[in-house]
């Protein structure tokens, strides 16, 4: 039961992705009776934490005696309640204020704020007769995915005590890569598109939930992209969407006035939201990136063609690999009809065709790549389904 209600907490959390940056995206559900009586999540940063929220809907719903209803609930949230006053007030004040029956919280905080008032706070809520159930009471499953949803946040508060002295920003990156499954990038005559239009969808998804979406002039001249999103937050599974910075990278090229009238990404797009950054000028791919980040952490999207995807792998410039692949033309290799049972049930299948992959990725790379997520997409007006892996490399 309670693995459930964390689960709710991470889809609650994943809401917030698109504004809750720098901060991490939590998700909070108040339970009564073993029934969902009030839910919330971190919207956006600096503003109201999730257990504020959770417990700011059940007070809406039950306005006379939610006092008595907290005291009788249990609390569940996807990450450690704060104990720290940051820009908000700690969240274990809020939770010993209303006397929950039970505390259950997926993953540790790894914020370094914490750890001074974290061993009160938790004693606190514990002599106030709240019933506390750590991560470590929770399943691998839970945890992992407690990680993985969090793994921007994560990776960040580590670079921040490791290098207590840079004063640069840190930066996650982020590649998208959309492949056949024998890896081959590039459309073939007969498609329009390699993947199907559920991962387009998702795609659409990551932009929103990056700050910043890098491409090449060569992509925007070829494919005469539009990059921008057009889904609805709602459609998307987020509280809010945005459009991410676009940047546009060039060396030797130029666009054509011609090309400046006509290509779509001119046409859907206010001058002030992209712009266009000469790399040779820059002298490196790599200052381009300290560049961008100069003032603030940026979630980083490269959402390019084969040779650029490319130049950010060799150079070691990236944290993720987003790979969507399509499973078209793989009928000699599998059912394509019955794809689940090979996903599900004959793991050793799937494993095996991610190994190859794998392979041809770490001929880019010197670090050890290693696959933190997969998951079948399939698409509602029966296309193929496809691959999504997010592959990562190993800290
Ligand atoms: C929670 N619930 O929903 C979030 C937490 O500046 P503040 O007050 O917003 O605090 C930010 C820090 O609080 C952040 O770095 C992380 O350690 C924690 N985030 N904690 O209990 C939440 N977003
Ligand atoms: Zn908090």
């Amino acid at each position: 039961m309670q693995e459930k209600f964390i689960a709710r907490c991470f889809e609650l959390a994943k809401l917030g992705e698109t504004n809750a940056f720098p901060n991490p995206i939590v998700g909070a559900v108040i339970v009564h009776n073993e029934k969902v009586i009030g839910e919330g999540f971190h919207r956006i940063c600096g503003k109201e934490h999730a257990e504020v929220n959770a417990v700011n809907s059940v007070i809406a719903k039950y306005p006379k005696n939610h006092k008595e209803i907290l005291a009788e609930s249990e609390i569940y949230v996807s990450l450690e309640p704060c104990s720290h006053t940051g820009k908000t007030p700690p969240c274990t004040e809020l939770i010993k204020k209303y006397r929950f029956k039970k505390l259950c919280f997926a993953i540790s905080d790894p914020n370094p704020d914490l750890d001074q008032n974290r061993l009160k706070a938790f004693k606190a809520i514990h002599n106030n007769g709240t019933e506390i159930v750590y991560p470590e009471e929770l399943s691998l499953e839970t945890k992992n995915n407690a990680n993985f949803i969090n793994r921007i946040f994560f990776h960040l508060i580590s670079l921040k005590n490791k290098q207590k002295n840079e004063t640069r920003n840190p930066s996650w990156i982020n590649i998208k890569i959309a492949s056949y499954a024998d890896c081959n990038m590039i459309t073939k005559d007969e498609d329009q598109w390699i993947t199907n239009s559920e991962s387009r969808k998702d795609v659409h998804r990551l932009r929103s939930t990056h700050d910043i979406l890098i491409t090449g002039i060569n992509s925007i001249k070829n494919d005469n992209s539009k990059l921008n999103i057009r889904f609805s937050a709602e459609e998307l599974n987020l509280a809010d969407i945005k459009t991410p910075e676009i940047v546009i990278l060039k060396s030797k090229q130029n666009f054509t006035e011609n090309e400046k009238k006509n290509l779509n990404i001119f046409q859907y797009h206010h001058p002030q939201e992209y712009k266009i950054e000469d790399v040779a000028k820059a002298n490196s791919l790599k200052s381009v990136l300290e560049e961008l980040c100069k003032n603030s952490p940026q979630r980083i999207m490269v959402e390019a063609g084969p040779k650029l995807a490319e130049s950010f792998l060799k150079q070691d410039l990236f944290n993720e690999i987003t790979h969507y692949m399509s499973l078209k033309g793989c009928d000699s290799l599998y059912n394509v009809k019955n794809i689940q049972a090979h996903v599900f049930f004959q793991n050793n299948k799937i494993i095996q065709i991610l190994d190859n992959i794998l392979k041809h990725h770490q001929n880019f790379s010197n670090h050890k790549l290693k696959i933190i997520h997969k998951e079948l997409i399939n698409s509602k007006c029966g296309e193929t389904p496809d691959l999504k892996i997010v592959i990562s490399k190993s800290l």
